[in-house]
């Protein structure tokens, strides 16, 4: 396994952005008067009985390129080869009766319990995504930005033991008020969040930190090319030229939405 440091590299006042190859471990370097400012790697652990359905959704795009980048490594790990009976199975019936499946504890702490023996996850938060849960947020999003690993547990059916949610998750989290077929899809909604705040994923130093969420409001309007599109002209202050008139629009505009669509972020 080779690890990488990402980090900006601070040289003679200039910052840049540095991809250091380190082998097998993970040393502090301070190279020829340089300061490494941060460095990152997190380990993204997915437990579920589809770990197909994270094939295509972590092999495209962002999460790709955050993958290869060694800004983020991703883990996903199959709940049935850490089943023990002939037929794999991840589900039963429930006590008491009733309709549908439910997620059996036993290969959820088989699996957990093999992961959390590696030392860097040893601390690592056991996430079950779960209708139950706290509500997920941007501020959410930035608190697990900062672990050093995670580990997350998908359900399906009509639910999970009650015992993997008391003994065995650590948080539970719900992406909003609504009940999918699995925990699959919530759990790639959390794991896109927090990924795109990781330094060195997204392409400029600060385009995450500009986003309306990081700032408690709804975003302002943007328009790009043509200047006019079906009689619909781009606002004339975008024209100007003007940055601080147009960093004031926007700021005007971002808070006008927030009072008219979501006064509840204003009062929080
Ligand atoms: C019940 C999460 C259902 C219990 C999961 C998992 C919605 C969310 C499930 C359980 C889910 C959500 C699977 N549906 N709002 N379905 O985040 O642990």
């Amino acid at each position: 396994m080779n690890y990488f440091i990402r980090g900006i590299l601070q040289s003679m006042g200039v910052l840049k952005f540095v991809k250091l190859k380190i082998g097998r471990c993970c040393p502090l370097e301070i190279l020829n008067g340089s300061t490494v400012v941060f460095l990152s790697l997190m380990q993204i652990h997915i437990v579920t009985a589809f770990p197909k359905f994270f094939e295509s959704p972590l092999g495209e795009s962002m999460m790709k390129r955050a993958g290869q980048s060694g800004a983020v490594k991703f883990f996903v790990h199959d709940l049935r080869d850490y089943t023990t009976d002939k037929h794999r199975s991840v589900d039963d019936y429930p006590y008491g009766g009733g309709p549908g499946m439910i997620m059996k504890p036993e290969p959820f702490f088989a699996c957990v319990d093999h992961l959390r023996r590696q030392d860097e996850l040893a601390g690592a938060p056991v996430i079950l995504m779960s209708p139950q849960g706290e509500k997920f947020s941007q501020r959410k999003a930035t608190a697990l930005a900062q672990e050093q690993a995670l580990i997350f547990l998908c359900g399906h059916y009509k639910g999970v033991d009650e015992r993997v949610h008391q003994h065995l998750a650590t948080e539970e989290i719900s992406i909003g008020d609504y009940v999918v077929t699995g925990g699959e899809l919530p759990a790639l909604v959390v794991i896109d969040a927090v990924v795109r705040l990781l330094p060195g994923v997204l392409g400029d130093l600060d385009s995450a930190s500009g986003d309306s969420f990081q700032a408690g409001l709804l975003d302002f309007p943007h328009y790009t090319r043509p200047e006019e599109f079906r009689g619909w002209r781009v606002p004339e202050i975008l024209l100007s030229g003007h940055h601080a008139k147009i960093a004031q629009w926007r700021r005007e505009q971002a808070e006008a939405r927030t009072r008219e669509r979501r006064q509840d972020l204003l009062e929080s």
